[in-house]
């Protein structure tokens, strides 16, 4: 469903705006923070706070969250990285969110969106993304790898997500982070155990980073022991009248 939407927008935004407009926008020239970099620094907390409104599976968690507050406070926190999400039909995101945080920010960006064409990679560097995430389970191997090489010829970096063994096949050279799914994209239910399992059969060198449902400092310390650099975390965060207060909780 999500991905039948995408292609209909991409398809309209095409028309809009071609690649070779989108190239003649600031942020193209821009030079990436690197995700990798911050991640691995001495003492990071691997904290990347997302900003999220709404979701499928939980409804609306902040609806009137305020982007340029939000980011700032997870910036301020320490946070290694922020994302945010950008599709507005079903994660609420607003059309401004993005820039807002782009123009706040001095740490890596995540663009939050389900690419399913090479057109959003251009697009996504042209709003001033330094990471961009390619999820497995919409893309074959095949994409998955012309779409980190064509993200990594922009300068930018990959976080490419699983959510089962099925996809480790999609795992390829140009690709920077893994990112495991501990939620099922079906039920929606979380298991951190299940991500624990599919890491360890990763290439050592590749940083992990636990995605979704992560909601302790407990939980994190249990993914960090078991290999996990760094930490997705939304909902926990948003659902608080202060992400950023929220945020600092994970980090030392
Ligand atoms: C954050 P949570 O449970 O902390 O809010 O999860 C993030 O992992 C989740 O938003 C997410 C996501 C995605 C959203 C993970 N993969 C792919 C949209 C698309």
């Amino acid at each position: 469903k999500i991905v039948q939407q995408k292609l209909a927008e991409v398809a309209l935004q095409k028309e809009q705006m071609p690649i070779f407009q989108l190239m003649e926008q600031d942020n193209f020239k821009r030079v990436c923070y690197s995700a990798k970099a911050s991640i691995s620094k001495e003492g990071a907390s691997g904290v990347i706070a997302e900003f999220k409104r709404q979701s499928p599976s939980k409804g609306v968690i902040n609806g009137d969250a305020k982007p340029e507050q939000v980011v700032k406070a997870y910036q301020d926190a320490g946070a290694a990285m922020v994302s945010v999400l950008t599709d507005e039909k079903f994660f609420g995101a607003k059309s401004t969110d993005f820039e807002v945080a782009r123009n706040t920010l001095s740490i890596p960006l995540l663009r939050k969106e389900f690419i399913i064409d090479a057109y959003q990679i251009y697009q996504s560097k042209a709003m001033g993304a330094d990471v961009i995430l390619l999820i497995a389970a919409i893309l074959s191997p095949q994409r998955c790898k012309d779409f980190a090489f064509i993200a990594k010829d922009l300068g930018m970096e990959v976080l490419l997500e699983l959510h089962d063994e099925s996809e480790l096949e999609h795992v390829n050279s140009f690709v920077d982070l893994v990112g495991i799914n501990n939620r099922n994209l079906k039920d929606f239910s979380v298991d951190t155990d299940r991500s624990i399992r599919l890491a360890s059969q990763l290439p050592v060198n590749m940083i992990r980073v636990a995605e979704s449902g992560l909601d302790s400092p407990e939980v994190v310390q249990k993914m960090k022991k078991n290999g996990f650099q760094a930490f997705l975390m939304g909902e926990h965060f948003m659902k608080t009248d202060s992400p950023g207060v929220a945020c600092k909780q994970f980090i030392l």
